[in-house]
């Protein structure tokens, strides 16, 4: 593991810590607050030329990690920087399971810069990398992604977001015998565990944010899995951001490596809240807090699942 991913493992440990002590307090700009300060002053110790490009929002709406921000110490690699501190606030704020703090870091120029609108997306992993379309039905999806695996229908798990807007597709899936698993907010954990068979996940689908889509990518690219994405400008202003981005047709299907123009990539992931991949921040009695996290990429390839002990470190 090189030098770079230990620095990101500690921007999103010290996020999470940070908004740790928010947790079920029914306040999620505070624990929004929280994360955003806590990485950043953690991504200006990294000796690296960094460039926000996906982040909280353009500078007029975000004091912090805003689109365009420079980070780090200004000498070293000139890296994109994709963020999200708090991925799922209202997890942290309800008090419920998988929020997490993450990032992804790819050379400069690699990152698609995507607005912050909605995305339509599907992943899987690496078996099924090969067999996922998303100019085809749902319903081919599955059954091609079940044929890849060599899995019975009924032994799938597909996994989307629970609203509204995928009824349709949560009551197709369910037509073909596989089972859907619901989950309330925090699509980038959910994605991953398409690409990470030990999560039960088969395939993941749904329609969230656009932002958390290219994070995602990153993390399905150092896992070896495949995602397609679309994005879906619901305005006129929307579009023209997309065709301003070099997207002329903004409706077009979207490669992994459309997303992630490279296989130098980086990602790292904390959880705050229990989840499906990682347990959520807890104290160890002398010890101090503990943390689990997700850390892949980098040369050669490997995917660290990392339980840190922060010595001395309390949290509320
Ligand atoms: C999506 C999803 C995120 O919020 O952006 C979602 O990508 C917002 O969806 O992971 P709604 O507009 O339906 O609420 C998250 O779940 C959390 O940021
Ligand atoms: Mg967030
Ligand atoms: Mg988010």
């Amino acid at each position: 593991m090189n030098q770079l991913m230990l620095d990101i493992l500690h921007v999103t440990q010290e996020a999470a810590l940070a908004a740790s002590p928010w947790v079920g307090r029914g306040r999620k700009m505070e624990a929004d607050d929280a994360a955003t300060t806590a990485m950043r002053r953690v991504l200006q110790l990294i000796p690296m030329v960094g460039t926000v490009v996906i982040g909280e929002g353009e500078l007029d709406e975000a004091p912090m990690l805003y689109i365009g921000e420079k980070l780090g110490t200004g000498s070293g690699p000139q890296l994109d920087i994709a963020v999200d501190p708090l991925e799922g606030t209202n997890l942290v704020a309800g008090g419920m399971d998988n929020s997490t703090a993450v990032i992804a870091l790819a050379p400069r120029g690699a990152l698609l810069h995507a607005p912050d609108m909605y995305m339509e997306k599907l992943a899987v992993g690496r078996t099924a990398a090969r067999f996922i379309d998303l100019e085809a039905p749902l319903v081919d999806n599955v059954i091609h992604t079940a044929r890849a695996l060599g899995k019975r229908m009924e032994n799938m798990t597909v996994m989307i977001q629970y609203r509204e807007r995928h009824q349709q597709a949560i009551e197709a899936v369910r037509a073909t015998g596989a089972r859907v698993r619901l989950f309330d907010d925090g699509d980038v954990t959910c994605a991953i565990a398409a690409a990470i068979e030990s999560s039960g996940i088969d395939l993941f689908y749904g329609i969230g944010g656009a932002p958390e889509g290219v994070i995602s990518a990153v993390a399905i690219q150092c896992l070896g899995g495949e995602m397609q994405a679309r994005l879906l400008p619901a305005t006129t202003f929307e579009h023209e951001r997309c065709v301003g981005m070099g997207l002329s047709d903004p409706n077009r299907v979207l490669t992994l490596r459309d997303m992630v123009a490279t296989e130098e990539c980086i990602f790292a992931a904390t959880g705050i809240t229990p989840g499906l991949l990682l347990n959520g921040i807890t104290t160890e009695s002398g010890l101090g807090a503990v943390t689990h996290s997700l850390l892949t990429g980098g040369q050669p390839n490997a995917v660290h699942f990392i339980r840190t002990v922060h010595s001395s470190r309390e949290v509320g």
